[in-house]
């Protein structure tokens, strides 16, 4: 096992990633922004070094920084976190080139699936049900590419090879629109990639978002962690996520299932890892592979028992998973809803001093946090404050212990979307039923 690591990150995730390294017995360096000396994991971390100015772009994005403090404190490996860094190819392989470990998967394979359309081909190879679309990138043949519209039927949705996350994409109405749709598309994809490839889906209407934890090792093992529901989202921010996700076809789920972990073989994967798919009549959709941890990873590990940050830390060291999969069951449900430092109304963000903080408690209550009271957000970075985590036998004790959580979570001094989060805990279709990735958006009047 390695005996020192260096928290690339900030905030919740940072904190969660040195909190198990103290469970494994791994010192910690937790490299910080001038502004966010005062951090919770800074304050714990065995050493901390400064690397650069409170705007991301010179400090968390600061490659070379990065790099100096593992030399300057002798650390093994570099825990990226999600955001910033975590699916940067580039800095895997800088990581990897100056005798470090990068905790995540090889820069090639966070590369090949960074392209979208040589993720979908990688998938297919493994059986992983992909949308219906061009099979490759769009040519510059005109009546080709109006053909292969036609023959998928509109709508139909233009995606850029290098986007993902819903960057770089563009929805098809009708054949008139097409080709000049395909033009905008390539010149966004372009400027913001400098990549112009481009690709076509049929564009599915009402599907919700379901994605599979995975974890696989340098042996050739690799597991899954169920599925997440991740359908309630505001302009492509998630907003609360479940696991597992609720009314999926089981013989469609069990498909899914065992095919990600397939490809993670074909692929010699390494890491954790998520395949998001959408959903929709009973039919699953892969659209791409997140090579990070993710935020919402806490749900599985609720539902499993499995330690994800820890497995991840452990496969880079060179060990084989903890777990087989007969090991591993699906243990209630969970809920995690994402707290943020943002105006109620308006949405925009919120940052200031928290004067005051209590956390919500209780069984099958957990809290992963880094603020406390007289902790100032700061402005430069994503204002997601904390996760609410709830446990329950059923998926209605889940819901219960939210809303009975959310209703103690007291933050003073800055706005937070708790009572937005309230109302989707006690919203009737909600409750009784999945809902698509548009209902949030719908309910809060937006579309
Ligand atoms: C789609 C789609 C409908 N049909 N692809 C948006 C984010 C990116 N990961 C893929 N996205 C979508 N791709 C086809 N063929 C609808 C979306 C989409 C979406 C997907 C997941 C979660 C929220 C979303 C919000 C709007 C659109």
């Amino acid at each position: 096992m390695f005996e020192k690591i260096v928290i690339a990150n900030r905030g919740e995730i940072a904190l969660r990633i040195l909190r198990a390294c103290r469970q494994i017995g791994i010192q910690s360096v937790a490299v910080h922004s001038v502004c966010d000396r005062n951090l919770k994991h800074v304050k714990l971390a065995d050493q901390t070094v400064c690397i650069g100015p409170n705007p991301s772009s010179q400090s968390y994005l600061n490659v070379p920084a990065i790099i100096a403090a593992a030399e300057v404190t002798d650390a093994q490996a570099i825990h990226p976190g999600y955001g910033f860094l975590a699916e940067n190819a580039d800095f895997a392989e800088r990581v990897e080139q100056s005798g470090f470990t990068f905790i995540g998967p090889s820069a090639a394979t966070i590369r090949l699936m960074g392209n979208k359309v040589a993720a979908i081909e990688a998938m297919q190879a493994a059986n992983v049900p992909t949308v219906p679309g061009s099979n490759g990138p769009l040519g510059d043949d005109d009546e080709k590419n109006q053909k292969i519209a036609k023959d998928l039927g509109f709508p139909v949705i233009v995606k850029a090879a290098a986007g993902g996350g819903g960057r770089g994409m563009r929805v098809v109405h009708s054949e008139s629109e097409l080709l000049s749709s395909i033009q905008i598309t390539k010149a966004e994809a372009k400027a913001a990639f400098g990549d112009a490839t481009v690709y076509l889906e049929k564009f599915l209407e009402k599907p919700r978002h379901v994605e599979v934890q995975v974890l696989a090792d340098k042996y050739g093992n690799a597991i899954h962690l169920y599925d997440r529901d991740c359908s309630l989202q505001r302009r492509h921010q998630k907003v609360l996520e479940e696991a597992p996700a609720p009314s999926v076809d089981p013989k469609a789920r069990t498909q899914v299932l065992e095919a990600c972990v397939k490809a993670c073989r074909n692929m010699g994967y390494v890491g954790a890892g998520t395949f998001e798919f959408l959903y929709e009549d009973d039919r699953f959709y892969f659209i791409e592979m997140n090579t990070r941890v993710q935020v919402e990873h806490p749900v599985s590990e609720m539902v499993t028992g499995i330690d994800i940050i820890h497995e991840q830390i452990s496969v880079a060291a060179g060990n084989p998973l903890s777990v087989t999969q007969d090991e591993i069951e699906l243990n209630g449900n969970a809920i995690e809803c994402r707290i943020n430092a943002e105006n109620p109304n308006t949405f925009l963000p919120s940052p200031g001093l928290i004067s005051r903080y209590h956390p919500p408690g209780g069984p099958g209550v957990r809290v992963d946090s880094h603020i406390y009271s007289g902790y100032p957000v700061p402005p430069h970075y994503d204002s997601m404050i904390a996760k609410i985590i709830t446990h329950g036998a059923t998926r209605e004790e889940a819901l219960r212990r939210m809303e009975v959580a959310l209703s103690e979570t007291l933050i003073d001094g800055i706005q937070t979307n708790i009572p937005m989060q309230q109302d989707i805990v006690t919203d009737e279709k909600f409750l009784s039923g999945p809902v698509s990735i548009h209902y949030l958006e719908k309910k809060l009047g937006l579309s």
